[in-house]
Order: structure tokens, then sequence, then C-alpha cells
């Protein structure tokens, strides 16, 4: 057995485990990350495309927003059809000047990577950890497993990076975490493909055959969504059923201008709302889809999870440069009215804009769940405050300072 010592241990290498590691090293507190996968695995998937500004700034404070500042697109607005009926929220005008940063996920992961590698900092890949250890004793330890050797790494604090399938959550005695969930009736097909995006701006469509979502990575790459029942297998689809099904919901404009192509990526995602309370427990602090997972369709996943990296950095920035332990008690009650805040956007904009047919959740309330869902939408859709409301939220809230 190798023993290790850092400030602290970060568990998993997506997102939020790499950009807490690089602004953590940028105040000098130094930490190691230990990831389960190898780092082109970690590439390899195809998550999220929207960039709150909160996260950009984030970014950008770890040093790492060149190429997102190059590259990324700058959203002012996007659509929502509701049958054929088109309407542009435009973000930028009803926000006040507020926009989004169109810019992959496994892009940002990549410039982060690469931002780690240079400063030297410590990551091990191919390495699952084990067992997780003395949480609410001042010097915590991880155990894990690199190379066929085990390892124990101890630490000041963990941060427990490592997604909703991780071990970090299981570390909080079952007494003391309440989980709270709802997974609905219906998943996303998501394909890949290097054809030109069909629009500018992403178009959400509610369609009576089911929810599609046209997005993009650049003016070379698109990223479309189906909903398809959970019963559906990807082997299923060939590129050109998917093509077929998209066109009949995209409304008739954008679907005229729709450029086919193959599939680099396609996959089917199951949709979840899922909390779990709290989110710190001793010297453990939950973050990112370790502790809270949203539908896909207020693009709130990885912002989110910024918005953790972002309280947890000034938490522990704080701890080490002002010795004020007292402070890591704010870190889940900050989160939590956030993240609660993104999950029922989430909610609502799954609900508002997905067909839920024979479901259970909408059979039992005998066919009236979608009535008032449809006119919700249109509520919202055709009144100018209701516009305001979801540009508002589609930007993302602001962040809470600590006390
Ligand atoms: P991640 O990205 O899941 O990273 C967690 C990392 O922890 C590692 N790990 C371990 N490492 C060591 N030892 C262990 N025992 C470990 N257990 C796990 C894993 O290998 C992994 O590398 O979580 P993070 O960093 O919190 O980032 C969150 C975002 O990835 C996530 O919120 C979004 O991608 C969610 N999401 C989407 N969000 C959006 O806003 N828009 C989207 O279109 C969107 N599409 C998606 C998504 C999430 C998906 N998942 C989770 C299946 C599509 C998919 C398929
Ligand atoms: C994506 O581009 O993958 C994407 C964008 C917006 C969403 C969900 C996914 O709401």
């Amino acid at each position: 057995m190798e023993r290790l010592t850092t400030q602290v241990a970060i568990i998993g290498a997506g997102p939020s485990g790499l950009l807490l590691g690089q602004l953590l090293a940028k105040q000098g507190i130094e930490n190691i990350i230990i990831e389960r996968s190898s780092g082109d695995h970690v590439l390899s998937r195809i998550r999220a495309g929207i960039l709150e500004q909160g996260f950009v700034d984030l970014v950008e404070e770890a040093g790492c927003a060149g190429r997102m500042t190059e590259e990324g697109h700058v959203h002012s607005g996007f659509v929502i059809s509701d049958q054929d009926q088109q309407y542009r929220i435009d973000m930028q005008s009803l926000t006040g000047g507020k926009v989004v940063t169109c810019y992959g996920q496994t892009e940002i992961t990549r410039d982060l990577m690469e931002a780690r590698e240079e400063s030297g900092q410590q990551t091990y890949y191919d390495s699952p950890v084990n067992s997780i250890e003395d949480v609410e004793s001042s010097s915590p330890t991880i155990c894990f497993t690199h190379q066929g050797k085990e390892y124990q790494l101890s630490c000041d604090f963990i941060a427990g990076c490592d997604g909703f399938h991780g071990i970090s959550r299981q570390t909080i005695p079952s007494s003391i975490r309440n989980e709270y969930e709802r997974v609905y009736p219906f998943g996303w097909l998501g394909l890949l493909s290097d054809t030109p995006p069909v629009s500018d701006e992403l178009i959400y469509c509610k369609n009576e055959r089911g929810f599609a979502l046209a997005s993009q990575r650049s003016e070379t790459r698109s990223r479309y969504y189906l909903q398809v029942p959970l019963t559906e297998k990807v082997e299923d689809w060939a590129d050109e059923r998917f093509w077929d099904e998209l066109k009949q919901r995209l409304p008739k404009e954008a679907s005229e201008q729709l450029v086919t192509g193959p599939s680099i990526e396609k996959s089917i995602v199951p949709l979840r709302s899922f909390v779990c309370e709290p989110m710190q427990f001793g010297r453990l602090f939950l973050v990112g889809d370790a502790a809270h997972i949203v539908p896909p369709t207020g693009a709130k996943g990885l912002n989110l999870a910024a918005s953790d990296v972002s309280t947890l950095y000034k938490v522990l920035t704080r701890v080490y440069k002002e010795g004020d332990l007292a402070c890591i008690a704010q870190y889940s009650e900050v989160c939590l009215r956030r993240v609660w805040h993104g999950e029922r956007f989430s909610w609502w904009m799954t609900n508002m804009l997905h067909e839920f047919g024979e479901s259970e959740l909408a059979s039992q309330e005998g066919g009236i769940f979608e009535k008032l869902m449809g006119s919700e939408l249109d509520y919202f859709l055709t009144q100018p405050h209701g516009q305001k409301i979801i540009a508002d939220q589609y930007v993302g809230l602001d962040y809470e300072e600590l006390k």
C-alpha cells in the first residue's frame, strides 16, 4: 500500500472535478484528482452544449477560457415551437443583456485536462476509488487502485465530483441522507453529425409525435435529440429512421432546411430529476451530478455543477486563506437553493414540452395533465412577462455569495 497526502482530494475528472482542481491550484491549494476511467473515455462522452455566463466566468477565472472564447458561439435567443407555431425567446433583450455560450462539454473537458497537464498537478486516471474513510475526522482518507497497486490518500477535504453513479454520495449515512427523485416515462435519443445546424439558434419543439431539440456544436456540427419511449434501443435507430422522425417533429421551415448525414455518435439518455440532501457531511462535499440530476430540457446539468464548484471554491479558499473552518457548514444550504431552482425549471420545461401519452403519470389524471401543460406553455409563450420568466431562468440565476 502506497501512502499519499494532499490538501484536497478530488474524486472524478469530469467537468466538476477538473474545474475545481484548476481553481484551487490557482489559489495555491494543492489537490489530487482520482478518476476511474481513462482520459480518452472521459472525452468520448457527448453531453451538454449550453453554458451560462456564470460558467464562462468561472472557466475564465480558472485561466482556461482561451479556446472557448475563440470557438464558442454566443446565443442571444432560442426558439420554442409549439406544433408549427414558433416563438423566439430573445434572451438578450428580455434579461437586460444576458446571453449563453454554445460550446461542448467535451471541449471544455479537453481544455481543462490540457491546463491541468501543463500546471503539473497530479491526476490518476484508470484509478477507481474503492472506499472513503474518516470523513468526520480532520484527516479523511480515500483508497484507490492504480495499475494493480493499492493507494491510500490522506487529505484535509474530499470533493466528491464522481457523478450520479459514484461512491461519494453513499458515504453519507442513510440516516441523514434524503433523496428526492422522479423518473420520467421517456428518454432522449441523441445524434451528433458533421452537418450544418438547421438554424443559427436552438429549437425546442413540442410535437404530438414527441419532443425534439435541434442543437449544435459549431457551424459544421449538429446535435439533435428525439423523445423516445424508455423501451427503445439505439440499435433500432438507423440514421435514416432518426432523420425521418426528426423531419416530422421540426417546424416545417426548419424541416425543409435540414441537412442530413452519417451520425458520429448516437445514444439514449433516461430522464430523471434527483436531489440528495445534504450535500456535505463532515469533510466530504458532493459536487455536480454526484448530488443532483436534471432532465436536460433546461440545459441546466452542467451549469448547476459549475455553481456548486464556485461555492466550494469560495468555501475552501476562505478556509485556507482566512482559517475560517466554520464556513464549510454553509456549502450545502447555499448550493441547494440554486439547485432546487434549476430542478424546478428543468422539470417544468420537461412537463410542458414532452408528450406523456399513456404514461402512469398522465393517465392517473385522465388526460387533464397534458391539457394543463398545453395551456401553461401557451400562456408563457404568448405573454411577454411569461417569456421573460423563461429567459431569466435559461440564462441562469445569479450565484449566491457566502455569508
Ligand atoms: P460526470 O461528468 O459524470 O463526471 C464524474 C466522473 O467521476 C468518475 N467516477 C469515479 N472516479 C473514481 N472513482 C470512482 N469510484 C468513480 N465513480 C465515478 C466518472 O468516471 C466520471 O468521469 O459529473 P460532473 O463532473 O458532475 O459533470 C456533470 C455533467 O457531466 C452533467 O451535469 C451533464 O453532462 C448532464 N447532461 C447534460 N447536461 C446539460 O446541461 N445538457 C445536456 O445535453 C446533457 N446531456 C448529460 C447529458 C448527462 C448524461 N449522463 C450523465 C449519462 C447526457 C448524458 C448521457
Ligand atoms: C446539447 O446541445 O447537447 C443540448 C443543448 C440544450 C439542451 C440540452 C442539450 O437543453
